[in-house]
């Protein structure tokens, strides 16, 4: 308990009038003057992150909202159905006009046709202070002004994983937070074999605030002590140099049958750890009929993993051998679970690491999406941190989070989610702040098509994104340094007061004060206010944890002392294994939340559902999206290296990174070379869906056939009228595909697609995505 160690803190460089804040991407300080916005990383900070360097150009960019504004053809013809929706006109209105039409249209709505007629997922990161935390206000906005909304679950991150896991390990906090930390690694494991990588760039930012970048020297820590790498990936910097690893190309969307060909040669050669399967696993005799081909007449063997993954039979085997017997830890990433039966790498990750035996020892087992966040796997905190009450949402309807356009084009219809089957609501307004569901969301095209049916859509922004353009009411919000809030997250110990840097751009607001002046109008102020204003919630949030502190005998500072101070560090739980630790010490007395208590090779409770995408062990199953004529390279859309998704795509950092203004697309020089393109060339991405184009840099960091375009350039229609518009900018999401994982856990599958790629050899459009409005 209590525990510190580690965490030294140097304070914010707060001199020549600099001031405290914190972002996901980082905690830093910084000051505007008449010489612009500048900022200085926290110098506790081992390895700071760029991506700060987006706020000096973003904070007065043209592209942010400076005022209140309307669709001209919802201003002049009122609610309803319209495709005019990302192609009309905006007209700026007042404040006051713009909240009382809006306050009207919500009491039509919630009079009319009832809070469940509203969407309110308002999906997204927004900014990391949590008192201005954009979802939570709006959610405890149509709560309390509404009566509640139709809700999403899950995320895009991992939609997947978050349903399957605590059915069959852990609940998903015990595998991500409290399981093998970075310190483990670094001191215990002998062989990392990561799926999908642990790059740097991921964890480079955070959910909530981050104070030190941890990953770089821990890696490069386990690597001298002696630690093998393997990386499976079609890029090689998914790990750091300093991880030195040995890098696999494995084919992607087949990681599920390469991890098999391993266990089939662990088993074949007597290297599993049978006494592990025995005393702590259900159901390894349903799934071993399934490995050896007793139960389907394939067996998963190394050559037969080999022909679908393309990583060889023997090197398949030498894996297997260096693994057994070792502390071998294995990592599967986010993005192998956001594609087509994403399920199944998951699980059978988890299957892998049973049959190595190593679940739950310091540096073993399974780690699920380590390295996908800053400090995921590390310690969290032992006092509570502030957070904003919801109220009670009166509407019990929900979607899995990436079913947003099925659920907007096919009310009434039903689909499967976790062995249910729901019908999607008839859903008449969307709400959304602080998320960008023109970047986020799979085959933009379509779900232009889905938004157009609404009858209204509001949305709260700092800047003219996509989502802002295809709206009907656009309320400018204020960015992070435009306001005072609490930088906090649940594992990081650094509480962050985070200072006002600057005054509000044009005529933009606080969510918080958009919503008091609409609950206002709804007759519902004082329950949403509870009669407080911004500084008074922070203190009254910022409570809990000095009570906390003060009733452990620690040093408790009051409010106006955290503010004046800064930062404030707070102890961390210890680094004890958490459950799957507690579990294998112990499984009689610490079973597992699963079904059984114990790891669910096999799950009765899922194959009970009877759905054939995902059965009741992990298997291998075809992708129906495979390279095909016309579609021949696979697209891999990843997380940006330069920003956290879409935002702040117009800062310096971001900008910096495009060439001749385009989001840069990675090629391997075979496939380059077949195609006459060259480094630097402008190429046209396309599939059935749609086209995007890109820059593109040829490097043999790819694999062949492969090609990568990262997320979050801003979606930019050449001809916004046409149906499928060339995307002038590289948004890789016009091109992806609009499916849900298996009717199980219905996540996103954003992350892999197929492609045709050509040079584009016509006139240069002019991106526009940043252009006012
Ligand atoms: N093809 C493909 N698509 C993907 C993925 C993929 O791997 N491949 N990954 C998916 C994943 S994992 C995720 S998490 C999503 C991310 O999708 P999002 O979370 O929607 O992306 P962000 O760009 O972070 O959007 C946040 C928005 O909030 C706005 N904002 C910031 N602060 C405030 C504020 O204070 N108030 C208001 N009102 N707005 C604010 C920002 O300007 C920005 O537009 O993308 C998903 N999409
Ligand atoms: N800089 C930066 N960091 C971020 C974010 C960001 O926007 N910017 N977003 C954050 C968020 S919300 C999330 S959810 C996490 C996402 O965490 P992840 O989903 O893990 O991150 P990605 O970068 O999308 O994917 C990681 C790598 O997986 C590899 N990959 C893709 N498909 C396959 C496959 O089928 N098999 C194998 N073996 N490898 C594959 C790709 O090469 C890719 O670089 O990142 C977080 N970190
Ligand atoms: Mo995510």
């Amino acid at each position: 308990m209590d525990d510190t160690i580690g965490f030294p803190d140097p304070g914010l460089d707060l001199s020549d009038g600099f001031k405290p804040h914190t972002s996901h991407w980082g905690v830093f300080s910084a000051r505007q003057s008449e010489a612009g916005l500048e900022v200085r990383a926290y110098a506790g900070d081992p390895d700071p992150n760029g991506i700060i360097g987006n706020f000096p150009g973003a904070l007065r960019h043209q592209a942010r909202i400076a005022q209140p504004a309307i669709r001209r053809g919802w201003l002049e013809r009122g609610p309803g159905p319209d495709d005019r929706r990302g192609r009309d006109e905006f007209v700026s209105v007042s404040w006051e006009k713009a909240l009382d039409l809006l306050g009207d249209e919500l009491g039509r709505i919630r009079d009319t046709r009832g809070p469940g007629a509203v969407f309110g997922g308002s999906y997204g990161w927004s900014s990391a202070g949590r008192f201005h935390h954009a979802q939570s206000q709006v959610h405890r906005f149509l709560n309390i002004a509404m009566g509640g909304y139709v809700r999403s679950v899950n995320t895009y991150s991992s939609g997947a994983s978050s349903v399957l896991l605590p059915q069959i390990l852990a609940g998903y906090e015990d595998i991500t937070k409290r399981n093998v930390t970075w310190e483990q690694i670094a001191e215990n494991t002998d062989i990392v074999l990561a799926f999908g990588g642990m790059a740097l760039k991921n964890s480079m930012v955070a959910g909530g605030s981050i104070s030190k970048h941890v990953e770089r020297g821990a890696m490069e820590a386990a690597r001298q002590r002696g630690c093998a790498f393997i990386l499976f990936s079609p890029l090689r910097d998914d790990l750091p140099v300093e991880a030195g690893a040995e890098w696999m190309t494995c084919l992607p969307g087949t990681d599920t049958a390469l991890m098999l060909g391993i266990v089939h040669t662990l088993v074949s050669e007597g290297l599993h750890d049978q006494a592990f399967l025995d005393r702590y696993t259900e159901g390894w005799p349903v799934f071993l009929r399934y490995l050896t081909g007793e139960s389907d007449g394939q067996a998963k063997h190394a050559e037969w993993a080999a022909a679908i993954c393309g990583v060889d039979a023997d090197t398949i085997r030498e894996l297997a051998r260096r693994a057994a017997g070792k502390r071998a830890l294995i990592t599967v990433s986010h993005s192998l679970q956001r594609a087509e039966h994403g399920e199944q790498p998951v699980w059978m990750g988890m299957v892998l690491a049973a049959a190595l035996g190593q679940i739950g020892l310091p540096g073993g087992g399974y780690a699920y999406s380590l390295g996908a966040i800053g400090y995921y796997g590390r310690r969290v905190n032992d006092v509570p941190g502030p957070t904003l009450g919801q109220g009670r949402n009166g509407v019990r309807d929900f979607i899995p989070v990436a079913r947003i356009a099925d659920m907007l084009l096919n009310p009434g219809t039903t689909y499967r989610y976790n062995g249910e089957t729901r019908t999607y609501p008839d859903i008449r307004l969307v709400y959304w702040a602080g998320g960008n569901p023109f970047h986020h969301h799979q085959d933009i095209n379509r779900l232009r098509k889905a938004f157009a049916k609404l009858d209204t859509f509001v949305v709260h922004e700092l800047a003219w994104t996509a989502t802002a353009r295809h709206a009907d009411i656009v309320l400018p919000s204020t960015m992070t340094l435009e306001r005072e809030d609490i930088g906090y997250s649940t594992n990081d110990p650094l509480m962050v007061a985070m200072h006002q840097i600057a005054e509000p751009f044009g005529l933009a607001r606080d969510d918080y004060d958009i919503f008091a002046d609409l609950a206002e109008r709804l007759g519902a102020r004082e329950p949403f206010t509870e009669g407080r204003t911004s500084r008074q919630w922070l203190e009254h949030l910022y409570e809990p944890t000095r009570a906390s502190l003060q009733s452990r005998g620690l040093e408790a500072p009051d409010f106006d002392e955290f503010w004046r101070r800064g930062s404030l560090v707070v102890p961390q739980q210890p680094d004890d294994g958490g459950r799957l630790r507690s579990f294998r010490e112990d499984p009689v007395n610490h079973p597992l939340p699963t079904p059984t208590g114990r790891i669910e090779i096999h799950s009765a409770k899922i194959a009970a559902h009877g759905d054939a995408d995902c059965p009741g062990h992990p298997v291998w199953l075809e992708k129906t999206d495979m390279p095909k004529p016309g579609a021949p390279c696979f697209l891999v859309a990843n997380q940006p290296v330069t920003r956290l998704h879409s935002q702040l795509d117009f800062g310096g950092h971001s900008l910096g990174a495009k060439h001749r203004g385009r989001e840069v697309a990675r090629m391997n020089p075979r496939d380059a070379d077949a195609r006459g393109i060259r480094d630097g060339d402008i190429i046209r991405l396309f599939n059935e869906r749609g086209a995007c184009l890109a820059a593109v840099h040829v490097t043999d960091g790819i694999a062949a056939g492969v090609v990568q375009l990262p997320t979050g350039a801003w979606y930019d229609p050449m001809d916004p009228e046409d149906d499928a518009p060339l995307c002038v900018h590289g948004n890789p999401n016009v091109l992806t595909r609009d499916i849900g994982t298996s009717s199980f856990a219905q996540g996103c599958t954003g992350q892999l697609t197929t492609v045709e790629v050509e040079k584009f050899t016509g006139n240069l459009p002019p991106i526009r995505a940043f252009d006012p409005v």
